[in-house]
């Protein structure tokens, strides 16, 4: 039997994540479940978002996974470290891939972190930084109006430019050269933030480098699938079908997708 890689996010922005690995691994299986019914994680208590990805986490590992990837910064700042420690799988996350890509690129070893308020609270970026290379200068952002901006689906307009222009403006004045996409949703406002902090600021998309490290993982662990015979990817969603349905199939060109409605938490859908 297949064993599928499981995505855990807070609800559709870790398909940018799954998009990619879905390009660089095509003969892989993949189970994604989204708490749509509970995002944004962004703005929760760390206890509680770290509570959330334990019950994801749970119904994936029952599922028979191979691998699980933490798809959400938010979750991953609040509960990496402890599911990695507990389960027998590997876990991976997106925070220590985009680390690992923005010291590669910066050259004066300042660096820039976009994320959530969770995120940027946590400290899990400038600690993943600073683990690698203790010389690293970090300014760290929260861009709480970028998630919205996003789900709006208004991220090439004219309101986009501005709330990336006015959020990104305490960043112009530093002297960063490398700045860090900490969040799964970043990666839709990437040309915008491109065009404001100018050509000398390399862009990191954090889930793209995760998609690599997946690779790399799995070759590791000699868990590659050889070919995509039989693969039968599944979707699930805590909140509506219908809408998961109309961003996923869009966004990964994925047809006739079948997405599976599920219930998490003690008290099933009061988080609503
Ligand atoms: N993009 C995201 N979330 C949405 C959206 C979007 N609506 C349009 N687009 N909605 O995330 C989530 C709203 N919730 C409401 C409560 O129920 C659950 C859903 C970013 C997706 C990244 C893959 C714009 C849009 C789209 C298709 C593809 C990409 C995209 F419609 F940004
Ligand atoms: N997936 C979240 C992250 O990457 C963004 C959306 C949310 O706040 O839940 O941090």
């Amino acid at each position: 039997m297949k064993r599928a890689i499981g995505f855990i996010d807070s609800g559709v922005g870790g398909l940018t994540v799954v998009k990619e690995v879905l390009k660089q691994l095509p003969h892989e299986q993949i189970y994604y479940l989204g708490d749509t019914a509970r995002c944004p994680y962004g703005p929760r208590d760390r206890d509680e978002v770290h509570q959330f990805t334990w019950e994801m986490t749970n119904f994936l590992v029952e599922r028979n996974i191979k691998m699980l990837v933490i798809a959400c910064n938010t979750a991953t700042a609040a509960a990496l470290a402890d599911i990695r420690a507990t389960l027998d799988i590997p876990v991976i996350g997106v925070i220590q891939p985009g680390s690992r890509a923005a010291l590669k690129a910066t050259h004066n070893n300042r660096v820039g972190v976009l994320g959530t308020i969770g995120t940027v609270q946590s400290m899990a970026y400038p600690k993943a930084l600073k683990g690698l290379n203790r010389r690293v200068e970090v300014d760290s952002l929260a861009c709480p109006k970028f998630v919205s901006v996003v789900e709006s689906g208004e991220y090439k307009s004219a309101i986009a430019k501005k709330i990336v222009a006015e959020s990104l403006l305490p960043l112009k004045s530093t002297k960063i050269d490398t700045i860090i996409l900490g969040c799964t949703h970043y990666p839709l406002l990437k040309t915008l933030i491109e065009n404001f902090m100018g050509s000398d600021v390399a862009v990191i998309n954090s889930g793209e480098e995760t998609a690599s490290e997946v690779s790399a993982l799995l070759d590791y662990h000699d868990l590659l699938d050889q070919d995509d015979k039989g693969v039968q990817h599944r979707f699930f969603t805590t909140g509506s079908v219908s809408i998961f349905q109309d961003i996923a199939q869009d966004w990964l060109d994925i047809p006739d997708m079948h997405v599976e409605h599920i219930k998490l938490g003690n008290e099933k859908g009061v988080y609503q």
